[in-house]
């Protein structure tokens, strides 16, 4: 266990070597407070949810491993929820996806949800302090079983994720009302093929068609911000993704929704990082998927990497946090969820502070003077500087565990909770 003094000493060092620099420790400690990041519930199950105990992922997206202790209850994912929270400072965000939905044992169908079925959430969210998103579930359903859903070319298939979606938004717009803090909805779907199709227009004309029914209604952006999120692919619809990165940068830009980035959905060497300014030109806020992929779309727990610190790089010197939405989105079996949750959210805590630690004043003045020698050099520089005395310090102000600490909570988490769970 860390020394609380030592903790404070190190840190007022770490302040006057920032301060060398022109940097504000104070500030930038400030500024990370305000941030909350919307975790997603989903980490906790391998994205089941609470329709059915014998739910099955598809859709294209795979959680693999099966270490032990995934939440199988509501009670159970709360419960694992509140304990990664007591393991992340600052105050954030739950992201929940409608096949969460509490329905007290009476099974209902996705186009008839209402926010009855999320009160519990709701009151539970309000309770713990916390905002919520909101996602519509596309996936892991009878009537996306042959991997279309708002482009099938079944119109009552159509029909039914249409009735789903608007259900949704206006579940999403209760929440936001309810938590007085607007809810981020975000659109995703995974209708493409395997192979190669004749037909590449006919499913996208059906997909604008239906997102506009969905939209048809005007909520009040207090309550609600829509997003849609666009993919590569999908596995087993590696060909074609009716809803690829153009069709969706197109449908927000001439809708004025909200675009969402996920790190994992482009071509290998792209990243989101360079697309934040670009789509921000253009789209009135972004919502972020911060994933890690490896080798693929493969929702990797969120570590701090150079993409994640480029991310957080990126909305802090840009100057528009105020229009990213940031939220997470991996999913691992193989290791402790409680631990995962816990990694990932601390590494985007980090990346933003390490950002917020930056002199870019600075660097932005010897870039306009075109010397980009000086500009690397320091760039180079400042990765050394005693960030993790800064970092060490934010946590002992927040009250949650210094260093690995943390992973003490959660071996005893295991042991007293998960381990009962067969
Ligand atoms: C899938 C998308 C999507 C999902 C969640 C569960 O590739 O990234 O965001 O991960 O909706
Ligand atoms: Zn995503």
């Amino acid at each position: 266990m860390a020394n609380p003094k030592n903790i404070e000493k190190t840190y007022q060092l770490a302040q006057e070597s920032y301060g060398e620099w022109g940097v504000d420790t104070r500030a930038a400690l400030k500024s990370l407070k305000r941030i909350a990041i919307s975790m997603h519930c989903w980490q906790g199950d391998d994205v089941r949810g609470f329709e059915r105990p014998d739910a099955k992922l598809d859709g294209g997206i795979q959680a693999t491993g099966n270490y032990p202790g995934a939440a199988r209850t509501i009670g159970e994912l709360r419960c694992d929820i509140e304990q990664a929270l007591k393991l992340i400072p600052g105050k954030h965000r739950l992201n929940l996806h409608a096949c969460y939905l509490d329905h007290g044992g009476k099974a209902v169908d996705r186009d008839k949800i209402t926010v009855d079925h999320f009160q519990s959430w709701i009151d539970w969210a309000k309770a713990n302090g916390l905002g919520m998103d909101f996602n519509p579930t596309y996936f892991s359903h009878p009537m996306s079983a042959d991997g279309f859903t708002l482009s099938h070319a079944d119109p009552a298939i159509r029909k039914f994720w249409i009735d789903h979606g608007v259900a949704c938004r206006k579940i999403a717009a209760a929440i936001g009302k309810q938590l007085n803090n607007p809810s981020v909805i975000n659109f995703w779907i995974p209708d493409g093929y395997k192979d190669i199709p004749v037909d590449r227009m006919a499913p996208r004309q059906r997909l604008v068609e239906s997102l506009d029914s969905i939209f048809t209604e005007t909520l009040n952006q207090n309550y609600i911000r829509d997003a849609v999120e666009a993919k590569l692919f999908g596995i087993g619809a590696e060909s074609y993704t009716v809803g690829s990165h153009e069709f969706y940068l197109g449908y927000a830009v001439s809708r004025k929704k909200l675009l969402c980035l996920d790190a994992g959905h482009f071509h290998p060497t792209e990243v989101i990082s360079d697309k934040l300014s670009a789509v921000l030109e253009f789209v009135p806020e972004v919502l972020l998927h911060v994933s890690r992929p490896v080798r693929w779309d493969s929702d990797h727990v969120v570590i701090l990497n150079d993409e994640l610190v480029a991310i957080a790089q990126e909305i802090i010197r840009s100057g528009q946090l105020s229009r990213i939405h940031i939220g997470l989105d991996f999913f691992d079996a193989s290791i402790n969820r409680i631990a995962a949750w816990t990694i990932g959210m601390r590494a985007m805590l980090k990346a933003l502070l390490f950002a917020f630690l930056e002199p870019t004043d600075t660097l932005r003045e010897i870039e306009h003077q075109g010397n980009y020698t000086r500009r690397l050099g320091i760039l180079e520089e400042l990765k050394t500087l005693p960030f993790a005395a800064v970092w060490d310090y934010y946590c002992l102000q927040h009250d949650v565990p210094i260093g690995a600490a943390w992973l003490e909570q959660v071996r005893d988490y295991e042991t007293r909770v998960l381990k009962n769970r067969g």
